[in-house]
């Protein structure tokens, strides 16, 4: 059964076997983000986390954009909030909901993705890519740096080199360069993303919940640590890990021969 979040109107949510579809909904202004759509996002992320029945999420776009960035219509500065108010208050929760998140994201990306909308793509765990999708670091078109987390997670993912010819020259990226260069990990027809996207979703809602969660900790952790510590930190997440009952059955369904049912505990 699928169930609808009627809450919330520039973002859907949807959940359905075992995981949850976010979908960014301003289409007639390529979901690019106004202060209601960061808002409800993070609602929406928060929704997520709490629900114990949904084990993955997929982030998409209505339409024929993934996000247009910030709305550029939107005003700044006077009364209204500066740009460093909006990250702090807006953008950043959403990308470290996003990165904390216990459950796996993958950015199913159905078409452009700018500005921080590339950033919004760059901080899920993985990215499926529709053949017209494209990714571009649009800051400097604006005269203004990358934000959202686009300086801390694309060199990792693509090595600095490459980070800084995104970043300073600024090109599109089309999605089948996107994939050569491991900023996306697959691309896919245009008319199956979804279902790509839902059925790479329901494999890790099939996972371990908690094998999933730990995961996503240690790769975060390692991302700033010295071999040292990443080796110790993993250590101790295996000790969670190693106690748990889906370790147990894991092993169970191993022996047995047959497939693992996983409830997180
Ligand atoms: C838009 C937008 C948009 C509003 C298309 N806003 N309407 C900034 C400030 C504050 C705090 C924190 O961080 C940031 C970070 C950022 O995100 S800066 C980067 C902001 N984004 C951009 O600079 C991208 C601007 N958009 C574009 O370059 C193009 O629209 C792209 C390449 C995304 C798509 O091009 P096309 O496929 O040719 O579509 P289009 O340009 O014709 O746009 C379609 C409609 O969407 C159009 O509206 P209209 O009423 O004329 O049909 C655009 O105005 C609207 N739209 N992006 N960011």
């Amino acid at each position: 059964m699928t169930r609808a979040s009627p809450a919330l109107e520039t973002v859907r949510l949807e959940t359905t076997d075992g995981f949850a579809t976010i979908t960014l909904n301003r289409p007639e202004a390529l979901n690019a983000f106004d202060r209601a759509m960061k808002t409800e996002l993070l609602a929406g992320l928060r929704a997520v986390e709490r629900d114990r029945s949904v084990r993955a999420l997929v982030l998409t776009g209505a339409g024929r954009a993934f996000c247009a960035g910030q709305d550029l219509r939107e005003p700044f500065g006077g009364e209204h909030p500066t740009l460093t108010d909006e990250l702090r208050l807006r953008y950043n929760p959403v990308i470290l909901a996003i990165s904390r998140l216990s459950k796996p994201v993958i950015a199913a990306v159905n078409g452009v993705a700018a500005g921080a909308g590339c950033s919004l793509a760059l901080a899920c765990d993985l990215r499926l890519a529709a053949e017209d999708a494209s990714f571009v670091l649009a800051f400097g078109r604006v005269g203004l740096v990358p934000d959202s987390g686009a300086t801390w997670f694309l060199p990792r993912i693509v090595g600095q080199a490459r980070a800084a010819e995104l970043a300073l020259v600024g090109d599109p990226v089309s999605a089948s360069d996107a994939a050569r260069i491991g900023l996306v990990n697959r691309v896919v027809p245009s008319e199956s993303l979804l279902d790509e996207a839902r059925s790479l979703a329901v494999r890790l809602a099939d996972g371990s919940p908690l094998a999933m969660a730990l995961t996503k900790r240690a790769l975060r952790y390692s991302a700033d640590a010295s071999l040292e510590a990443a080796l110790e930190h993993e250590a101790a997440l295996q000790g969670i890990a190693g106690r748990s009952k889906d370790h147990e059955e894991g092993v169970a369904a191993f022996r047995a021969k047959r497939t693992a049912r996983f409830t997180g505990e």
